[in-house]
């Protein structure tokens, strides 16, 4: 049976996922058949445009939720991606109540919301389109992204709004807006990571956070976070290659 992204948040083990950044069908394609519960396309911080990010989710493989960052809090490319028919969307860098509310708006159609009607892939083409307009703004997960020292001030009211799914917590933008660029280990952001969590889990609001491999997001997984993602699909490919030459220059087998 094929679980949604949300479907899938409701049980008690975390989902993991990875990044995908690189414009590769067969990239996507591989590492979704590994047994992925999910996959991060990453769409703010690489060069994949809307119609690369429609092709890596059509790569996806069957029971792989896929998950789309969207470059900013933009309509635009809110209702594109929607419209490609993703299970998830992230949304980077909110910082107040307001932005939240007005993300939650545009990722559900009327009356909820105001999201616009098209025609697209998430409607098969208009095979579904009855169906998918009956089920979709409860079946998006929509996922807020906290990773700014302000949007952790502001927690309690953002996490009042209703209509979002999960929050995902940026570590290394929130380590660099509190001056402590990439210092993870830092006590003090460490205890304000917890804090934040801490807080989504009394509401029962599901958390995710990312790191650059298993190891890095171990703690996380400990403590219960549900949306984890280690590693970046560029970095498998360069640490794998990086490890094979080394060990053939120095015949370290
Ligand atoms: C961050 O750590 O800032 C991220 O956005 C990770 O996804
Ligand atoms: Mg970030």
């Amino acid at each position: 049976m094929k679980f949604t992204l949300k479907e899938k948040l409701q049980g008690d083990d975390p989902l993991i996922g990875t990044i995908l950044t690189l414009p590769s069908t067969e990239v996507a394609e591989i590492i979704s058949s590994l047994g992925y519960d999910w996959v991060f396309i990453d769409a703010e911080h690489s060069a994949l445009d809307v119609s690369q990010v429609g092709l890596l989710l059509q790569a996806i493989a069957p029971g792989c939720s896929g998950v789309v960052r969207v470059p900013a809090q933009d309509e635009v490319w809110i209702k594109k991606v929607l419209d490609l028919g993703v299970e998830g969307i992230i949304v980077p860098n909110v910082k107040t109540a307001a932005e939240v509310k007005n993300i939650v708006e545009m990722c559900h159609y009327p009356p909820a919301g105001t999201r616009s009607v098209g025609i697209a892939r998430a409607h098969t083409y208009g095979l579904t389109f009855g169906q998918y307009m009956k089920t979709a703004n409860d079946d998006l997960t929509v996922i807020i992204q906290l990773e700014h020292r302000e949007a952790f001030e502001n927690i309690d009211e953002i996490l009042k709004v209703p209509g979002f799914d999960a929050v995902f917590i940026g570590p290394y933008d929130y380590s660099a807006s509190v001056g402590k660029t990439g210092q993870l280990e830092d006590g003090e952001v460490q205890r304000e990571i917890a804090r934040i969590n801490g807080k989504c889990r009394r509401r029962k609001i599901p958390v995710g956070i990312f790191g650059m491999n298993a190891r890095a997001v171990k703690e996380y997984v400990l403590q219960g976070y549900m949306l984890i993602t280690a590693g970046i699909d560029f970095l498998f490919l360069k640490e794998t290659a990086e490890e094979t030459l080394r060990s053939l220059r120095s015949r370290t087998y």
